[in-house]
């Protein structure tokens, strides 16, 4: 549960707590917390045609598939999304490989189809190699969710995002840009080189950063630290040594710029390259609080869990087809209406600095 200080609180950030979910719910459960004293529900033969009044059905299975099971921005998620399926009488659980790859993600896939259950709920390593075998489950009835990073859309029903792809990769820019004063080398430490979500907000920091008013940047590199934490704390070395000259450094990965950070921390480069990124605030706060990050970004990833797992039990119901215009009834999140292309939008990313951060503990 968030505590907040209202009367500290400048009104851009309560406008930002609120779309990081003031209400977000506490509570534990295991990670794995599918029951089975309830029995299977029969995979779902939804209508073509949405009944938004029809009930969410009880029992429903979901499982969640996230990219990696050990990476702690994806253990929140798929936490409150297993909380939330409680609230609608179902059963979710979190299975996963330890690394975030595609071939790793491809045998969890079949397996959970041959489960039976209603819903997989993805965060997909690489858009196409996850295709067939989600069209395959697809075909068996098996509603396919992608959250966090999207699989092709010809293979999911949905895309809970978690923010507006093209507004991540351009704020990115513009944040590290103000830091240091719009001039010299920068580089970016992504996920890994096929993550479908950090590439589409790379393309638009590249985009961003051909603009005329970055014109005194240049990007030199794009490293990939696999989100993988050891791997990001030796490509943030490689980076600072490769490029004596750098500037700036944007990790859009919770597990990238907690390990730069960690690295920066404990290295002659503290206080002279600037950092900033997507990162966790429980992850980031020492390094905020020592000097090392002065800004980055997120979203409540509670949230996005919670969004997802209403999402899967309102398809797997019939309530929603995944089409443009429907909308989805999203519990104490309200409603959302679905996008193009299957898309919904949790809200706006948040920016976290020295004066907010210990509002947030997640
Ligand atoms: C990492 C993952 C995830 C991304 C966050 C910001 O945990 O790469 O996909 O959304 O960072």
């Amino acid at each position: 549960m968030f505590t907040v200080s209202r009367r500290s609180a400048s009104t851009a950030v309560m406008a930002g707590l609120l779309s990081l979910g003031l209400v977000a719910c506490g509570g534990g459960t295991t990670k794995d917390s599918a029951s089975s004293a309830a029995p299977a529900a029969p995979a779902s033969s939804a209508p073509a045609k949405a009944d938004p009044n029809a009930p969410i059905k009880e029992g429903l299975k979901l499982a969640f598939l996230p990219k990696q099971i050990n990476n702690p921005y994806e253990t929140i998620v798929d936490k409150a999304g297993i909380e939330a399926a409680a609230e609608f009488k179902g059963q979710a659980k979190e299975v996963g490989p330890s690394d975030a790859s595609a071939s790793s993600q491809v045998s969890y896939i079949n397996t959970l189809t041959q489960q039976g259950h209603d819903a997989i709920l993805i965060a997909a390593n690489d858009a196409n190699a996850v295709c067939g075998p989600l069209q395959q489950a697809r075909a068996k009835g098996v509603k396919i969710i992608s959250y966090d990073s999207d699989a092709s859309k010809d293979c999911r029903d949905i895309f809970i995002n978690q923010a507006n792809s093209e507004e991540i990769g351009r704020s990115q820019v513009k944040l590290l840009s103000e830091m240091i004063g719009g001039k010299g080398e920068v580089a970016i430490l992504s996920a890994t080189a096929n993550a479908t979500n950090q590439n589409t907000w790379i393309e638009f920091m590249k985009d961003e950063l051909g603009k005329p008013e970055y014109a005194g940047l240049k990007l030199v590199k794009v490293a990939y630290g696999d989100d993988d934490d050891q791997k990001s704390f030796q490509e943030t070395q490689g980076l600072l040594q490769a490029y004596p000259d750098l500037k700036g450094i944007i990790s859009p990965t919770t597990v990238g710029i907690s390990a730069a950070a960690r690295y920066i921390s404990g290295s002659k480069y503290k206080g002279e390259v600037v950092l900033t990124g997507l990162g966790t605030p429980n992850q980031m706060r020492q390094f905020v609080k020592d000097g090392t990050v002065a800004k980055f970004a997120l979203w409540n990833p509670k949230d996005l869990g919670y969004l997802a797992s209403y999402a899967a039990a309102a398809l797997a119901s019939g309530q929603i087809t995944g089409a443009e215009g429907e909308v989805l009834k999203a519990g104490r999140l309200g409603e959302r209406t679905i996008g193009k292309d299957g898309e919904i939008i949790l809200g706006p990313p948040f920016v976290f600095d020295k004066a907010n951060i210990d509002q947030f503990d997640f």
